[in-house]
């Protein structure tokens, strides 16, 4: 190649390279956003179950003909997600859904959204019916928490303390879930006798903070089983006990992409989630019904929400609405192999 043709082609390379180096780190949500955009707000930035979420999300809005743009605070602080809907408000968004990391924080800039004419929903983890026109809810939380707590005891034969490793201290989600396991034990105290809930522990939904919260519980010689109700935490914590060689069962919520491992392994005897991209394409169909007043979020509206079919509004434990997406699925060695491409 002659000097001249190999300086061109350096400066084209030079040129794509600043040319993708850009387009990657150009940040989605900095674009101008089109007359009609719907929001969704995550939990927390390293969160991959939220991405999941979205996918959901945004293929609903495409279907809906809507933009879909994605949020997400760095931390857990719900002050951040307060700084979120205010942008949103300002760049006029017509939706917002929300996994809050407060039920109650966020009250009044929703409300703040809501007067300016957005709809928002809440979806994975609550905020207070007056902060939203419904909730989506991924299945039933009682049902939820009494599956986790009674599958622990089975896993150790009734015999040993049980643990729970949540998320954050706030999160509405676990919290409820952590209620209904609580909720179970009491009302059936001859069969919890000789397995009581001993500890709720914190890992924030945070790799390390749970990794080191269940080398922790780990010392406790009582605890035989540590229930994770949520998909960072129990990655960790499947971790630990594999390292570990323990003997401790681990029971919880997660993503079969992440835990087909732990649960082939013999690690996690058995898991259980929902469909999250059905839960965020819910989330954006709920909004769209909302926009085009097909409900209001009142009791007993129907809507069709695309391939979900038609799903309606139901009252829920707050004295609030929902809509429910479905139940939850069970994964255990058997079955881990049909999941773990599936989300
Ligand atoms: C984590 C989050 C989320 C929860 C899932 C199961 O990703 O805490 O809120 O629904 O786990």
């Amino acid at each position: 190649m002659k000097a001249k043709n190999r300086f061109l082609a350096a400066i084209l390379i030079f040129c794509m390279t600043v040319l993708t180096g850009c387009i990657q780190q150009s940040d989605p949500t900095e674009e101008k956003l089109s007359d009609n955009t719907y929001a969704f707000i995550s939990k927390n930035v390293q969160n991959s179950y939220m991405q999941k979420l979205y996918q959901g999300f945004n293929a609903a809005c495409r279907e809906a003909g809507v933009s879909a743009i994605y949020k997400a605070p760095v931390s857990y602080m719900p002050q951040e997600q307060a700084d979120i809907i205010n942008e949103l408000i300002e760049a006029g968004v017509k939706g917002i859904a929300v996994a809050a990391n407060d039920e109650n924080a966020l009250t009044e800039v929703l409300q703040k959204a809501m007067d300016s004419g957005i709809k928002v929903v809440s979806v994975d983890s609550a905020v207070n019916a007056s902060a939203r026109q419904v909730h989506i809810q991924q299945a039933d939380p009682d049902k939820i928490g009494r599956t986790l707590i009674s599958s622990a005891y089975d896993a150790i034969g009734g015999q040993g303390g049980i643990a729970i490793l949540s998320s954050t201290e706030h999160a509405t989600n676990q919290n409820l879930w952590i209620e209904y396991m609580k909720k179970e034990v009491e009302e059936n105290p001859e069969k919890y006798s000789s397995a009581p809930i001993i500890e709720v522990a914190y890992g924030d939904d945070d790799i390390t903070k749970s990794t080191s919260e269940t080398q922790r519980l780990l010392q406790n010689p009582e605890i035989k089983a540590i229930v994770v109700p949520t998909s960072v935490g129990i990655m960790a914590a499947g971790e630990v006990i594999r390292n570990s060689d323990s003997a401790v069962k681990l029971i919880g919520l997660g993503m079969p992409s992440q835990m087909s491992e732990f649960i082939e392994n013999g690690t996690c005897q058995k898991m259980y989630l929902w469909n999250p991209v059905d839960t965020g394409y819910l989330a954006a169909y709920a909004l769209n019904a909302l926009n085009g007043g097909q409900i209001t979020g009142a009791e007993g509206d129907i809507f069709t929400a695309g391939s979900l079919g038609e799903k309606t509004v139901t009252v829920d434990t707050t004295g609030g609405t929902e809509i429910m997406l479905g139940d939850l699925v069970e994964f255990n060695k058997d079955n881990i192999s049909e999941w773990k491409d599936a989300f």
